[in-house]
């Protein structure tokens, strides 16, 4: 049985990535309105992560006998206009996220319940790895700056991301 708190900050952060999702779908059209497919295809794949780590935590929730309770889905606001901010609004997303995993944890810290504790541990690698790819590939926008020939190039190298199903927990 989850902890009433415990099981709070979970529908909360199933919210969260919920939102990740749509956030990255809007980013997704704004890439695609650039006609830059590689882009979309990385955002496609980011989407499809998204889905499933909300999944992940909510399939969580009810093995541990828990309750599901849907919250609302905030519109998601893109902050910027060029390919470089809008990688800095997914890194300082990705951030936050990480800050939201370390409540979860601290929670579960808190209540006593080492198995969400032990369950929590892969999303706070996932937030590794996921500030580690953003941060690359902002650093290689920094780079080209407004080289056209060298962000085509980039686009081409982005098409060949893969999403494959994470094995969650
Ligand atoms: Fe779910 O990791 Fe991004 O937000």
């Amino acid at each position: 049985m989850l902890n009433e708190k415990m099981e709070f900050a979970f529908n909360e952060q199933i919210n969260k990535e919920f939102y990740s999702e749509f956030l990255y779908l809007a980013m997704k059209a704004k890439f695609a309105e650039w006609n830059l497919q590689g882009f979309v295809n990385w955002f496609d794949v980011q989407v499809q992560e998204e889905r499933a780590h909300a999944f992940g935590m909510y399939d969580y929730v009810l093995e541990r006998g828990g309750k599901i309770e849907l919250m609302t889905i905030e519109r998601p606001e893109i902050e910027g206009d060029t390919p470089v901010q809008i990688f800095e609004h997914v890194l300082r997303h990705e951030q936050y996220v990480t800050s939201r995993i370390n409540y979860l944890l601290d929670v579960a810290e808190e209540v006593k319940d080492r198995a969400a504790t032990s369950f929590l541990d892969w999303y706070l690698k996932e937030q590794v790895e996921e500030e580690s790819n953003v941060g690359k590939v902002l650093a290689t926008l920094k780079l080209i700056g407004d080289d056209k020939n060298a962000l085509l190039l980039m686009d081409k190298d982005l098409a060949t991301r893969v999403f494959t199903v994470p094995v969650i927990g």
